[in-house]
């Protein structure tokens, strides 16, 4: 008696032929039994074929897209020595696999493929419902086994986008390899869907800074607490910008300080917060009081090459603009290289991200929490500007005001970015 069989498609009941739609072994493979060894389709329903002896695969006779009808031979096994003995009366017992064509025939109706009767309680399914996937069932029965959610595997590498066995094993990788973010866990709001990127081209990972981590959980939490608006407005510098270029002139020569705008917005911010104590404050955690501050720290975004971190400039508003300048200069200074200690960043009432430097025309700042607003600064441009009669060349500086609206009102949040504008038009009024 040979120990090698010939695999034959079983009765398939009225149906001719059937397409091969996934022949998932190769020769050299070495299956067990019941391992799913092609899947074929009809217009009507996918099958699976599994195997009835375990063993190592000698030959492939079929390839996807091949039409099989009952008797057709789709591969040789070399069965393992246990199952010669247990075989030896029926060797081959595809053509009487009734039992396991039912178990494996899957109506695409209903899109349910039918389970080894022992299954449920061999295997601790997870809740998943991977029912509706484009998917044989096996390959199904494999995800559920391993709680992957196939409804996130947005294409699989089979035909027609089918998801293969390959799939489910690269996005169970890729997941496991992925921590959730933490917001995600218990807040109702959806998990992004787990993209293997490989399957498109080449990529590299790189692991975030620990700045950049942290600064991430911190701005994601405040994008989901806080309901935010931003109000934009321009200032006119055009004065302001002139004063500060003579002021230069005889720093430079004189201190080797040079004087950018953002000493005059911070001026102009704290004015501003003097006006509108509630800029100057925090919400309390049962969100029942408003807690105001009566000290004036304002927090600068400073860009690293690690990533974003906002040192506090303390007590701002007893400081000359000269001060902010060299607070300012130290600070950044020492968030570039590293340096800020956990004290250098504590205590802030509000922020200043100014992107002035860089360019753009505006954006939407995300508030810090527990502060209530931050004030976004963008590069200043020569305009056109209308005074009654002609255009005038002016200066104008873009203001982005984001604030928590719990906290805030928008007649109060356009007082405040409009009061702001005002103290720099015409920087003498800081003096009042
Ligand atoms: N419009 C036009 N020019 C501006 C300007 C503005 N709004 N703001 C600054 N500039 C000019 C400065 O005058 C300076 O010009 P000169 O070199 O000709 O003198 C140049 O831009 C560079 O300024 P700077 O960036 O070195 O200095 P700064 O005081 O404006 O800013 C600091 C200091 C630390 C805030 C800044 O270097 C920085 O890191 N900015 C990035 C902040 C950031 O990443 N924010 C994003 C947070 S996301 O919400």
């Amino acid at each position: 008696m040979s120990d090698i069989i010939e695999l034959k498609i079983p009765d398939i009941g009225n149906v001719a032929e059937v397409e091969v739609i996934e022949v998932s072994i190769q020769p050299g493979d070495v299956v067990e039994i019941e391992q799913s060894l092609l899947v074929m389709e009809t217009d009507k329903a996918s099958m699976e074929l599994p195997a009835i002896a375990a063993g190592t695969i000698q030959d492939v006779s079929v390839k996807v897209g091949d039409k099989v009808s009952e008797g057709t031979i789709i591969a040789t096994l070399l069965m393992s020595a246990a199952e010669e003995n247990d075989s030896s009366e029926e060797p081959v017992k595809i053509n009487e696999a009734d039992e396991s064509k039912e178990k494996v025939v899957t109506e695409k109706k209903q899109g349910v493929a039918a389970a080894p009767k022992n299954e449920a309680s061999a295997v601790e399914e997870t809740e998943v419902n991977n029912n509706t996937a484009h998917a044989a069932p096996g390959v199904r029965r494999f995800a559920r086994e391993l709680g992957a959610d196939l409804s996130q595997i947005q294409s699989g590498s089979g035909r027609k986008g089918r998801i293969l066995k390959a799939d489910v094993k690269s996005f169970v990788k890729q997941a496991l390899s992925t921590k959730k973010v933490s917001h995600n866990v218990g807040s109702g709001i959806p998990a992004l869907p787990v993209i293997d990127f490989s399957l498109f081209g080449e990529i590299e990972e790189k692991p975030l800074t620990k700045i950049k981590r942290l600064t991430g959980k911190r701005l994601s939490c405040n994008w989901l607490n806080l309901p935010m608006v931003t109000q934009h407005e321009e200032a006119d510098i055009t004065e302001m910008e002139a004063f500060r270029k003579a002021l230069n002139i005889e720093q430079v020569a004189a201190k080797q300080i040079k004087v950018t705008p953002l000493a005059f917005i911070i001026k102009a911010v704290l004015a501003a917060m003097k006006v509108y104590p509630q800029f100057n404050s925090s919400l309390s955690p049962d969100g029942e009081r408003l807690i105001y501050k009566k000290y004036f720290n304002i927090g600068i975004a400073v860009d690293t090459p690690n990533g974003l971190v906002v040192p506090v400039i303390k007590d701002a508003d007893q400081q000359s603009i000269l001060e902010l300048v060299d607070s300012m200069r130290t600070l950044s200074a020492k968030a570039r290289e590293g340096k800020l200690l956990a004290s250098d960043m504590q205590g802030g009432c509000f922020t200043i991200s100014s992107l002035g430097g860089i360019g753009g025309t505006g954006f939407t700042p995300i508030v810090n929490a527990p502060e209530v607003a931050i004030l976004g600064v963008a590069k200043a441009a020569m305009k056109p500007i209308w005074n009654g009669k002609d255009f005038d060349p002016k200066l104008m500086l873009p203001l982005d005001l984001t604030y928590d609206h719990r906290v805030i009102d928008g007649a109060d949040g356009a007082r405040f970015v409009v009061t702001i504008a005002k103290y720099l038009q015409d920087v003498r009024r800081l003096l009042l």
